[in-house]
């Protein structure tokens, strides 16, 4: 079955099982059945593939997994338990860069002769002037301007490294390499890993190749994976504005929405929507529609590349419960960040943002001193049936139940008109029933006009109402309403 809701846990700082301090495959294993209740259906892993860095967005050995978290037999036993609760799991495979550390870099910067030479990009400097390639604009992704490097040997030819000199770029003109990134991906699969998180999909070729070539290759990759495991989920990091994203769904059926939790920080942090996000949206979605009607539009609040949403709403509980209100009642495929179920906080540097999950027993981790959460108290943060976790678990079991909210393939979103900028309004439409959805988003209380035929109410947080001609709408409030009882 599709997962309706997934997880993303940056293993590091997850959950430790043998008191290194570091998180690891069991530790995350032994935390299944604490997400199981919460009902997750799908957890993201970030990268567990050998690699010399602390978050492995650098790889070293696509076929071996870094030894502090585990072996590939953990994986195994994670895999089943996970899918025994009716948990998937899918893998960060990073395609665009390679460690320099990698055994084909190595080689290929070695010896310009190496059957590996042709899986990086190589350019004497005239070259690369000639092609008016020095210089690359600053990306959000990445602030490298200058992406050529020297190897350490003496060598004619520079090689092209778009975040960081030490993650030299993949070149994916090269048929053995594409070949082999197949292979590494079958690899896991077959030992099964339900898909892969797709990172800098967007940046497969470079700036000055022609942006089919990356769309060709996601159509080649996952025909090829879909030749042997028909049930492979992608799901691709496309760091831009939807009509960039939107060609990409051709051949990834998933794709995350980073504007929309862009858009999605501003209107809580404003607790007024002078985007008209809903409108956005939906024209994003039609795009998406065009491309392929049964696209999945993956949606979040934060991830490990953005400062954690309860910073960025600087702890303000209302608006937090706000936020999970929005992810769990708005369409698409929804993404948790590990700890935002607690309210965790985090803001850059990037260590900061991935601090260790505060279990506070002896799955905890300990690999960086935590610099948000010191004094967080799982008991307090959990226990108590109005905090944001008892929220985060009533969304979640309420979007399963009703199915216009836990539809997360195409679009069911429809506007709604409406004048108030403190109110999002719109409807999800299904068969089975349609919903109305009305939050506040500030601390004014509203009475909202009624609609035709919506009198059902389905939810409600701090006592909204259904009265005879309107709807009651407290400060920071949440109403659904249903057209079929
Ligand atoms: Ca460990
Ligand atoms: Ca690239």
């Amino acid at each position: 079955m599709q997962p309706r809701v997934f997880y993303e846990i940056f293993v590091r700082s997850f959950a430790d099982s043998n008191g290194d301090g570091i998180g690891d495959l069991k530790g995350i294993t032994s935390k299944l059945d604490y997400l199981a209740e919460l009902g997750i259906e799908g957890l993201w892993l970030t990268p567990i593939f050998h690699s010399p860095s602390y978050h492995k967005y650098d790889v070293k050995d696509y076929y071996r997994i870094n030894g502090s978290y585990g072996t590939a037999e953990d994986l195994v036993v994670l895999l089943e338990a996970a899918h025994q609760r009716g948990i998937k799991v899918i893998l960060d495979l990073v395609l665009n860069h390679t460690s320099s550390s990698h055994h084909w870099f190595q080689e290929a910067a070695a010896n310009p002769a190496s059957k590996y030479r042709e899986y990086y990009y190589w350019l004497t400097p005239k070259e690369i002037q000639e092609k008016g390639i020095e210089e690359r604009r600053a990306t959000d992704d990445s602030g490298v301007k200058f992406p050529w490097h020297w190897p350490r040997k003496r060598s004619k030819e520079k090689y092209f490294g778009m975040f960081w000199k030490e993650m030299p770029d993949l070149n994916l003109n090269s048929e053995a390499l594409k070949n082999e990134l197949i292979t590494i991906a079958k690899f896991w699969l077959a030992k099964g890993v339900d898909g892969f998180r797709l990172d800098a999909a967007k940046h497969l070729f470079p700036f000055w190749e022609p942006q089919s070539k990356t769309l060709e290759f996601w159509a080649t990759f996952k025909n090829a994976l879909k030749a042997d495991f028909p049930e492979v989920y992608l799901v691709g990091e496309v760091w831009d504005a939807p009509e960039v994203v939107a060609p990409y769904f051709e051949s990834l059926q998933a794709n995350f929405n980073i504007d929309l939790s862009y858009d999605l920080k501003t209107i809580l942090k404003e607790g007024k929507d002078t985007i008209g996000l809903i409108s956005k949206l939906k024209q994003a979605h039609l795009q998406y529609e065009e491309v392929n009607p049964n696209f999945m539009d993956c949606t979040l609040l934060s991830n490990h590349d953005q400062d954690r949403i309860a910073s960025v709403l600087k702890g303000d509980e209302n608006k937090l419960k706000v936020a999970a209100n929005l992810l769990f009642t708005l369409p698409g495929l929804p993404y948790l960040y590990y700890g935002e179920e607690w309210g965790l906080k985090g803001l850059k540097p990037d260590e900061y943002i991935r601090e260790p999950m505060p279990w506070g027993d002896g799955s905890q981790t300990r690999w960086i001193d935590r610099r948000h959460n010191k004094s967080f108290d799982l008991k307090k943060a959990t226990a108590d049936p109005d905090s944001i976790f008892q929220q985060y678990k009533r969304l979640i079991a309420l979007r399963k139940s009703i199915p216009a909210l836990g539809r997360c393939i195409g679009s069911n979103l429809e506007e709604v008109e409406n004048e108030n900028t403190n109110l999002l309004i719109f409807k999800r439409i299904h068969e089975a029933g349609d919903v109305l959805v009305v939050q506040n988003l500030s601390a004014k209380p509203f009475k909202v006009n009624k609609l035709q035929g919506f009198d059902h109410l389905i939810f409600e947080t701090e006592q909204a109402s259904v009265l005879a001609n309107a709807y009651h709408i407290p400060a920071y409030g949440l109403l659904i309403v249903g057209n079929q009882s």
